[in-house]
Parts: structure tokens; sequence; C-alpha cells
């Protein structure tokens, strides 16, 4: 029989009380708890012209995006959710983008909802299988179970969206630090294209 007293074990007056938050469409979630940065110092690896990615770091160390986060419980039952920020800018003629990642618990999924900017969500399976969703304010973007996610700034604003995740998926950089996407955003006269990643190593499996 249901318990009044208590839900999923815990005691009514134990529950986390609901949050309100504030979203700026051009700025994302306006007052987050945590605030990462990541700087082009923590891209080490990930783009193709290392030498003018040294330079950069060198030359300012500019940040290259930040995720502003609302403290939620890490656990089963909880939506994560947090916006990310990319700023507009190259290395080389390599567009700035995120580390990318996939899931600790692969088989959760996850929604990008952009509010400004435009991009590129680059999704990858462990066959290494791409798929990309072109993003721009009012485009959502599902990522399904089991691909690793990465997204690009193919524009010349900060690129802003929205995610929503199981709030105990997790991440793991490991994958994706060590092979990689196979494919790679450029710029190309003026356009965004997708090429080969000549630095790509397919995952075991
Ligand atoms: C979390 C979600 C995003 C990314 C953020 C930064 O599951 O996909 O919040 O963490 O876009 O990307 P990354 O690859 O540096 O975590
Ligand atoms: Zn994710």
């Amino acid at each position: 029989m249901f318990d009044l007293e208590s839900c999923g074990g815990q005691k009514m007056e134990n529950l986390m009380q609901p949050i309100r938050t504030p979203v700026d469409f051009k700025k994302g979630i306006v007052a987050p708890d945590r605030v990462i940065e990541r700087k082009a110092g923590d891209m080490e690896g990930m783009y193709q012209d290392e030498l003018t990615l040294k330079k950069l770091v060198s030359q300012g160390n500019p940040l290259m995006y930040q995720v502003r986060q609302v403290d939620i419980p890490e656990e089963m039952g909880h939506i994560a959710y947090s916006t990310t920020i990319i700023s507009p800018g190259k290395v080389g003629n390599e567009y700035f983008m995120t580390k990318g990642h996939s899931h600790a618990k692969e088989n959760t999924a996850e929604i990008y909802f952009c509010l400004a900017g435009e991009g590129y969500l680059l999704m990858q399976t462990r066959k290494g299988i791409v798929s990309t969703t072109h993003m721009k304010p009012g485009i959502l973007g599902y990522i399904p179970p089991y691909w690793a996610h990465r997204t690009i700034n193919s524009g010349n604003k900060e690129f802003v969206f929205l995610t929503l995740f199981p709030a105990d998926a997790g991440h793991n950089y490991e994958v994706i630090q060590r092979c990689g996407f196979a494919k790679v955003m450029l710029e190309e006269g003026g356009r965004a294209v997708l090429r080969d990643n000549p630095k790509y190593v397919p995952p075991d499996g």
C-alpha cells in the first residue's frame, strides 16, 4: 500500500524543494551554482593544429567555453540541466568546440536546446559512426543513449544551448581524449565543412 508518509524511502519533509531557474537566451543560466571554464590550455590534444593551439595558450589563453550548472543531486530520478556557451573562434581552421564525452552510464540520453548563435552537435558511436545536427535557436537535438557528443561553434558569435540529462549519467572523457571523433568540422571558404579526422583512432570493439 502507498505510504503517504514516505516517498521512495525519503520522509516527505526531507524532499528536495522545487527550484526556479531564470535562463537568459544570450547568456544561459543566469545565476549558476557552478561555472566550469575551459580555456585553450585545457584542450591539449583536441585540435588538429597543435602548434596554433600552443600559440593561443601563450598569447592569452582564451576562454573557449563555459558550462553554467545548477546543483542537482547526481542520483537516479533527478534531471540535471546546464547551459554551455562556446565562444566564437578557431584554432587554425578548426572551430572552437567542447572536449566531447560519452556518459559514464552509456545508456543515458541527453537533450540539447539551442538558445543563441549556431553550431553543430557532433555525435559518434563506439564503432565510429558519426551523425551531425545543425543547431540554431529553437532547434532541439536529441542525443540517444550510447552516442558520444561534442558541440562546435561554427558561427561568429556565442553559441549557447541548454542541456538536460539524467543526473546520474556521469561523464567519460577518456575514450574521446584517446581516440577523438572520426570527423572534424573545419572552416573552408567561409563555410563549415565536415572532414575525416586523420588523427582518429578507432576504439577497441
Ligand atoms: C553533459 C552535457 C554538457 C557538456 C558541456 C561541455 O552531459 O553534455 O553539459 O558537459 O556541453 O562539454 P564537455 O564535453 O566538455 O563536457
Ligand atoms: Zn553529455
